[in-house]
């Protein structure tokens, strides 16, 4: 199997963290055919990255479908709880990074790569208000460091990466400052070293964007 990937994308880190943890025989490339080429979207018609290619050719694309084919395809994984509510639990997580935290993130973002104006102070309202509702879902769930590591949590910490990082660049030192719960999940996640080194390699290669 191997799959394409690019430090940069927190979709595409997820997934090498998945791989890392689980020890996973699975060849990390960059996309090829590049991006944005008709060649890419003829072979993987949704245009994004990370893309699974299975060894009979056969692909998958988005990243927590993924991330939830390798944990079921993964014997002893134990990403993914296997009681039905805690799983719930987790797939909300997932979800949050995917439909509210990170969407309030791509206006911001997305003035920093084009380099436009933004009005800075708004944005990062807009950011601190889907924190806002994250903190208060992580609280309703209970002691996380009861739990172990899953798969919303590693979905979640590539996206967190990006949202404490791009605000940075706009002068707010620590958007998580106002959020405890969030907080102390964020360095709880920091600990496990799979995850550590994924957002390692987002951090250099943001790093490397910006000179
Ligand atoms: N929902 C997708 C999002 C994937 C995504 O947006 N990937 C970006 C890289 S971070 C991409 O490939 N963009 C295509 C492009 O840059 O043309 C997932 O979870 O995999």
């Amino acid at each position: 199997m191997r799959l394409l990937s690019s430090n940069f994308s927190p979709y595409a880190t997820r997934v090498r963290i998945q791989i890392a943890k689980n020890n996973l025989p699975i060849e990390v490339c960059a996309p090829e055919p590049a991006l944005r080429t008709p060649e890419f979207f003829a072979k993987y018609p949704l245009g994004k990255i990370p893309v699974l290619e299975l060894d009979d050719g056969q692909c998958i694309t988005e990243s927590w479908v993924i991330m939830e084919y390798l944990e079921q395809t993964t014997s002893g994984s134990n990403l993914s709880p296997s009681d039905a509510f805690a799983k719930a639990q987790m797939s909300m997580l997932g979800r949050y990074a995917d439909l509210h935290l990170g969407p309030s993130l791509f206006p911001m973002f997305k003035a920093l790569l084009m380099k436009t104006d933004i009005d800075a102070e708004q944005e990062v309202n807009a950011i601190k208000a889907e924190l806002a509702k994250g903190e208060q879902l992580l609280k309703l769930q209970g002691d996380f460091q009861q739990r172990s590591l899953n798969l919303g949590d590693i979905a979640l910490a590539t996206t967190m990466y990006f949202t404490i990082a791009t605000p940075k660049i706009y002068g707010c030192e620590n958007i998580l400052a106002d959020f405890e719960t969030l907080s102390s999940w964020w360095a709880w996640v920091l600990k496990d070293e799979a995850v550590k080194q994924g957002i390692d390699e987002m951090q250099a290669a943001f790093m490397a964007f910006g000179q």
